[in-house]
């Protein structure tokens, strides 16, 4: 029995100097994937599933080649991860060095200093300038749980809103918060107590509701069906996620802002995805000036290191028992090395207007197709977090078939897209910003391509 499958006779290192170029050797998934993916299925739990089964032996810059050679261009980083692309150098260096240094204490042991630092970084650049304080975590889930047993325990009340279309992870918690059932709640209930779901502010599908009048809309709800004094905190993704890129009208987030305020409830913003840079503000919810009570960030905190926080208002975040909050890896300090040269890259390299710049060839190139291509309903998103909504011309209906045949085509061509949307009809734009233009427009003319062939 071989324990390893045939690997490359030279392994590319990864980083930006990987040469910036669409590359198919094999056709996709390649050979020595097939292999592997034939040993994942004997390995590996059936419900952890794989969108795209070329395995992976580098990344840098704008791409991630194959154990079979072949170069893809990478437009969804990880899922928003590696913003400032994958093996960034700096972050390379910080994590080698500590990596030498040591490697873990647990920070409710021992501490030590990089914690802290992370810590003030994000008190800094998260919205507004109100005293703050920041817990570390390792996964996104993680934190928005953190974030909402914080938030129950300074209000002394239990209840949770979360909206439909929500995204918020997969533990019994943050699965009960999210809204979609297939593929991540069913059959994995029962689900948590006192979460409560509202409508979401959806203007493609809700007739362009107007902003304010959709949150006097579900403020109503709340008020009726839950009770501003039993609820403990409202989280909302200021632009959802796996949702399907959908970005409320304006006045939404503001107009809940303020009944929040109003009414004692914490306001949770879910900025695991949108956060960092990505949708050309540092974060999304500067985009209308909302400061949040707490903010919950992860994904592209770190350059692909394992971290996450809740950062939020000092008198919040103070309220728990010492040792109330905790974990054994949270804020562990090769993820905190790596943060550190993360943010700071994304404010030395200026990677929020890079994101805008990204933004703007995205959704110029996508309305350009959307011009004479009926079956794209829409395009959404900010910076580079932009969608296309796949409908069918006539009815306007989702059409998830279409979505899951273009990405498909453009697998096969060399190009990552991911999906998502809660019917399904959703491709999502989530470039590194450490993309060339070049690259960029090749990944999407490969997808306008798969399309009009689809
Ligand atoms: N909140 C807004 O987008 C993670 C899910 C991938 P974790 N989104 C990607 C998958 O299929 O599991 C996410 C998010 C928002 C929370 C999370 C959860 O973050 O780090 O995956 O736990």
């Amino acid at each position: 029995m071989t324990l390893v499958a045939s690997p490359p006779t030279t392994v590319p290192v990864g980083g930006p100097s990987l040469p910036q170029e669409r590359r198919l050797v094999t056709s996709i998934p390649g050979p020595k994937s097939q292999a592997l993916q034939a040993r994942k299925t004997a390995a590996v739990s059936a419900g952890v599933g794989v969108t795209l089964p070329v395995y992976i032996v580098a990344g840098g810059g704008g791409v991630l080649v194959d154990i079979d050679g072949n170069s893809l261009i990478d437009l969804g980083s990880g899922i928003a991860v590696t913003g400032v692309g994958n093996s960034a150098p700096r972050v390379v260096e910080a994590v080698a060095a500590q990596l030498a240094q040591f490697t873990h204490t647990c920070f409710t042991v021992a501490p030590y200093d990089s914690y802290i630092e992370v810590a003030e970084t994000l008190n800094r650049i998260t919205p507004g300038d109100h005293a703050k304080r920041t817990a570390l975590f390792n996964s996104g889930a993680e934190a928005v749980e953190n974030a909402v047993k914080i938030a129950r325990h300074y209000t002394g009340r239990q209840a949770v809103v979360a909206f439909d279309h929500a995204y918020h992870g997969r533990t019994t918690l943050t699965m009960s918060l999210t809204a979609k059932n297939q593929p991540y709640k069913n059959g994995f209930g029962p689900f948590a107590a006192e979460v409560y779901r509202a409508p979401m502010s959806y203007p493609l599908r809700d007739g362009g509701l107007d902003g304010v009048v959709a949150a006097k809309r579900t403020i109503s709800q709340i008020e009726k069906q839950i009770g501003a004094e039993n609820l403990a905190a409202l989280i909302i993704e200021p632009i959802q996620g796996e949702g399907g890129f959908i970005v409320p009208a304006a006045g939404f987030l503001a107009t809940l802002l303020a009944w929040c305020r109003a009414n004692g409830v914490v306001f949770i913003a879910d900025e695991v995805q949108t956060g960092f840079a990505r949708t050309g503000a540092m974060f999304a919810c500067d985009h209308e000036d909302i400061v949040p009570d707490l903010i919950v960030m992860a994904k592209g905190i770190a350059g692909g290191l394992p971290l996450s926080a809740v950062t939020g208002r000092a008198e919040i975040m103070d309220a728990p028992q010492a040792g109330g909050i905790g974990g054994t890896y949270g804020g562990n300090p090769l993820a905190c090395a790596a943060a550190l040269a993360t943010l700071d890259t994304y404010e030395s390299e200026n990677l929020v207007q890079r994101a805008r710049e990204i933004g703007t060839i995205l959704t110029g190139r996508l309305n350009a197709i959307r011009a004479f291509d009926k079956r794209v309903g829409d395009v959404r998103g900010r910076g580079a977090m932009i969608a296309i909504e796949l409908v069918d011309s006539a009815t306007g209906e989702p059409d998830a078939a279409l979505t899951s045949r273009v990405a498909a085509a453009a697998h096969a061509q060399g190009v990552i897209v991911l999906t998502c949307g809660t019917y399904g009809n959703v491709i999502r734009f989530l470039p590194p910003l450490s993309i060339s233009d070049d690259l960029l427009v090749e990944g999407l003319q490969v997808v306008a391509h798969a399309l009009a062939n689809a």
